[in-house]
């Protein structure tokens, strides 16, 4: 399907190096090693509701990870999915009395819209699971044919995957049994189920059911795909065996990034899915993840309708790491739109400190696992300085409101 419109994005004087990045299997910052072009898949939007804050802070980590690749000079392959078709998409539309397939095109004509508004590069390829469903059927039945899938023998047609096929399942998320049992039913798993060989076993095919979309799978009978073959598909057919990054909340450790790893890794012959698993933290509201199921949600686009410029609004979620589990609030937004204002103004000033040393020091921190708390302190301490008339640097206004839309996607 279509992605949204790009923006052009400044070239930046000198030299920087490829990102370290925190990586989920290894448990530790490594530096990212492109081999050629640098390769990337995130997983994006179940469009059943409007794209939140929660949604806005992923994306816009994975757009600095791909601005930092490109001021290294790499080409940057760029995939990001649409869950078209799942549980949740039949379920609100069956709720609201709408058409499921008229719901996903207009939450995902939103989502195209907000990411936008808020500078985010839009990927190279932008996959629904629908078009994908023949790519992911002939997966199923590779897998079946090994003997890595199994059908229940209870009529419905749903096919699962052997987590015993995958000798390293486990490697990514490090988790206990008893942990990833309750993350699985707590996220969309069935370990409960009846007739599984294992119950942390994921559905790769579901048949199909009365009342609910389905598509031929040849062999494997009409039906549709499980969510997690759905990401290793499409990432495996568009960027190879191995990505460089893995990228998603951290709500999608387990099970979702696992399984998408065992799948690929079992179709591949154990060739790495990623070179590193990067998660995103939650943007919580009021003490809670923010959440199409709980509801408590502040949406881009409401922002947006309000008035608010986007450039606030991301840089209100710059102010967090990445990483870490953080709450939206006024203040957020707030800071975020001072911080925008002064900004602006420092760089409509004659002169500042040296722009060649802002940008060494932004490349420098962004590229230790995205610091954008101390990146935005360094802007800050700039912009102080050149609204004091602290500089004589006449050419650095310019350089940094440069390296603050190439860098931090932040146009002023
Ligand atoms: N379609 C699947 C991924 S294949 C999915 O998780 N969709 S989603 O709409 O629920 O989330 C889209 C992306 O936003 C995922 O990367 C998810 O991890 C991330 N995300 C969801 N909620 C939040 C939140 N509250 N804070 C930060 N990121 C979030
Ligand atoms: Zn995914």
């Amino acid at each position: 399907m279509d992605a949204w419109t790009g923006h052009d994005v400044p070239t930046l004087p000198g030299d920087a190096v490829a990102p370290r990045l925190f990586d989920s299997a290894r448990r530790s910052v490594a530096a990212t090693t492109p081999e050629g072009a640098a390769t990337m898949y995130v997983c994006g939007i179940t469009p059943y509701d409007a794209t939140h804050l929660g949604h806005a802070a992923t994306m816009i980590t994975f757009d600095l990870v791909n601005r930092l690749w490109r001021d290294a000079g790499l080409d940057v392959n760029y995939v990001q999915n649409v869950t078209d078709i799942d549980d949740p998409l039949l379920e609100r539309a069956q709720r609201d009395g709408e058409d499921w397939i008229v719901l996903a095109m207009r939450e995902t004509a939103l989502f195209r819209e907000d990411m936008e508004s808020l500078r985010i590069i839009p990927p190279a390829h932008y996959v629904g699971a629908v078009e994908s469903i023949p790519a992911i059927a002939a997966h199923v039945r590779e897998l079946v044919a090994a003997g890595q899938a199994y059908a229940l023998d209870d009529g419905t047609g749903d096919l699962y995957f052997a987590i015993s096929a995958a000798p390293r399942f486990g490697y990514e998320s490090h988790l206990t049994r008893d942990e990833m049992t309750v993350l699985s039913a707590e996220r969309g798993g069935d370990p409960d189920r009846a007739g599984k060989r294992d119950p942390l076993d994921p559905l790769l095919w579901r048949g199909a059911r009365d009342g609910e979309p389905a598509w031929e799978g040849g062999e494997l009978g009409p039906g549709r795909p499980g969510w997690h073959i759905e990401c290793a598909t499409i990432a495996l057919g568009l960027l190879g065996d191995t990505i460089d990054v893995q990228g998603g909340g951290n709500d999608l450790i387990y099970p979702h990034h696992e399984c998408s790893a065992a799948h690929a890794e079992v179709l591949t012959g154990d060739e790495p899915f990623a070179r590193h698993y990067v998660h995103a933290g939650m943007i919580g509201l009021d003490g809670e993840k923010m959440s199409k199921s709980k509801g408590n949600l502040v949406f881009v686009s409401r922002l947006r309708a309000d008035g608010v410029d986007p450039m606030a609004v991301r840089l209100g979620l710059l102010s967090g790491h990445y990483r870490a589990d953080r709450e939206w609030t006024d203040d957020v937004l707030k800071a975020g739109q001072e911080r925008l204002a002064r900004w602006r103004a420092a760089a409509a000033a004659p002169a500042g400190p040296s722009g060649e040393g802002l940008l060494a020091a932004v490349r420098e921190s962004l590229g230790n696992d995205l610091d954008t708390p101390a990146t935005l302190a360094i802007v800050d301490a700039w912009c102080e300085a050149a609204l004091t008339a602290t500089g004589d640097d006449e050419s650095a206004p310019a350089l940094m409101s440069r390296t603050v839309d190439a860098l931090l996607g932040i146009r002023l």
